[in-house]
């Protein structure tokens, strides 16, 4: 079997960390074919750190280096985070452009590509993920490695028209071209890719997925992430989840329960969905009083401004919606800023009658097919999906919204409350069809045979 060394910002080094999706299945990819995982150890410190910690877990080495100040500030705070994150979900707006923080961001890309570069081995195949390592390709090369590189990128790759507002557009396209496999969410992002790669830089397209672009071929393919279906399903029904499902049962005091569970970021579309809830207790006086929506957002990147200033207002339009509609014994909207273990949150799933999954841009979603798999088949509730996640590419069992038109979200939110049981049983197995054929072993399988058959493919 093929060994692997991974490289990503945050590794799955802890076993806790290792709950998620995409750190369950690259750690059980690298159990089974043996390798290394390569990455930022989570802290920080005065000097460049020479070395980095190593250790080895089920046969898995574990390479991490710390950041010091300056890496983190420039390459992850204001690189990843301030400008190709906000750019990569069409917030031209909201980028800070600095080429300081370029320098920076290509700095760590070297500096993790010689880490790595020792623990290579012939035969190895590497397998890079996500927008904090769009670089690292092209890093590796100048380290001497000519064997099979793979990119995952995790979050959406924006139109041709809104990459080319990233002052180094040109240089970053350059350096991704040195890679064999680029991944991407859906067809849309591949669509962008290889249509910017034609319009910018003469790239022309062989089939299947081969592209011939500044003297490489390499292969350009949606690989839609998915989760760990059955054992998540599974989950939904352990007893941690009954005990979360019993202790919100004693909240709601049997009214319909609507939930959102998302990373605090201006992608996930908070403040629409916010509003959304506001439009439907206006317009629809039914509701008042018979459903309550809770909506959980841990804090993340808490050191990016922007991330202050959506909290702060979200704990407005929560605050104004509870006051304008809520009364003695019910609130309409709680909001809960923290994080939930996987079991408890499949345990809310499983009794809520509408998810609402409504980001302004989403690389694919995780969220929407963690709920649909938690539904009990005998009574199974609806998922609201935004238009613009990349799950909405594939899940055509959901009602597809646009999470602008805060009042058709309110419609679509009453429309699910008040849809007969055997329309949801069908748009529900139609859902789980696909999520359970799309699992997270057949996305990893897919992009693994296609890295590993990129040698003899060039
Ligand atoms: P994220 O932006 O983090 O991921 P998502 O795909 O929804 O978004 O994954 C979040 C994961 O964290 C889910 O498994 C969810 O259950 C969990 N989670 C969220 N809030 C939580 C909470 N309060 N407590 C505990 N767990 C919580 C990025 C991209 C996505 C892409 C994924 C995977 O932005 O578009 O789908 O990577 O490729």
């Amino acid at each position: 079997m093929t060994r692997i060394v991974a490289i990503s910002n945050r590794t799955a080094g802890e076993a806790a960390s290792r709950a998620g999706g995409l750190a369950v299945a690259v750690w059980e990819a690298l159990k089974a074919s043996g390798g290394s995982w390569i990455g930022w150890s989570g802290d920080t410190v005065e000097e460049q750190p020479r070395g980095a910690t190593t250790f080895n877990d089920e046969g898995v080495e574990f390479v991490l280096t710390d950041l010091t100040q300056e890496e983190f500030n420039g390459y992850y705070i204001t690189y990843a985070n301030r400008n190709i994150w906000p750019i990569f979900h069409y917030r031209v707006d909201l980028a800070h452009f600095d080429s300081e923080a370029f320098d920076a961001y290509a700095g760590v890309n070297q500096r993790i590509a010689r880490l790595a570069r020792p623990r290579i081995k012939d035969g190895d195949v590497v397998w890079v993920h996500d927008y904090h390592f769009l670089l690292l390709g092209d890093c590796l090369r100048r380290e001497g490695w000519r064997g099979p590189i793979g990119f995952f990128l995790h979050i959406p790759f924006p139109a041709p028209e809104i990459f080319r507002a990233l002052p180094e557009h040109a240089q970053i396209a350059r350096a991704m071209c040195e890679y064999d496999v680029i991944g991407f969410q859906t067809e849309r992002d591949t669509s962008n890719f290889i249509r910017y790669l034609t319009e910018d830089h003469g790239a022309a397209e062989l089939g299947e997925g081969r592209v011939k672009v500044l003297n490489r071929t390499l292969t350009i393919k949606t690989y839609p992430i998915g989760i760990d279906a059955e054992d998540f399903a599974e989950l939904a029904v352990s007893e941690k989840a009954q005990d979360a499902a019993t202790r919100i049962g004693r909240f709601l005091g049997g009214r319909s329960f609507a939930i959102g569970v998302d990373r605090i970021d201006y992608s996930k579309g908070l403040p629409e969905r916010f509003e959304a809830v506001g439009k439907l207790f206006d317009a629809h006086p039914d509701v008042r009083g018979a459903l309550s929506v809770t909506q959980i957002a841990p804090p993340s990147r808490s050191k990016v401004e922007e991330y202050q200033e959506l909290r702060l207002q979200l704990d407005q339009l929560a605050g104004r919606i509870n006051g304008d509609y809520g009364d003695l014994d019910w609130i309409p909207l709680r909001y809960l800023a923290r994080s939930f273990d996987r079991a408890e949150l499949a345990g809310l799933f499983r009794i809520a009658q509408v998810g609402l999954v409504t980001p302004l841009r989403d690389g694919m979603n995780l969220v929407a097919k963690e709920f649909v798999m938690a539904q009990d088949e005998a009574d199974p509730g609806v998922l609201i999906l935004s238009e613009f996640a990349g799950s909405a590419e594939r899940l055509r069992g959901a009602i597809v919204v646009n999470p602008h038109n805060a009042a058709a979200v309110a419609e679509a939110m009453h429309y699910a409350l008040t849809m007969p049981l055997d329309q949801r049983v069908e748009r529900w197995r139609e859902l789980r069809e696909t999520i359970v054929a799309e699992d997270i072993d057949w996305w990893r399988g897919n992009f693994l045979n296609d890295l590993t058959r990129a040698p003899e493919a060039a």
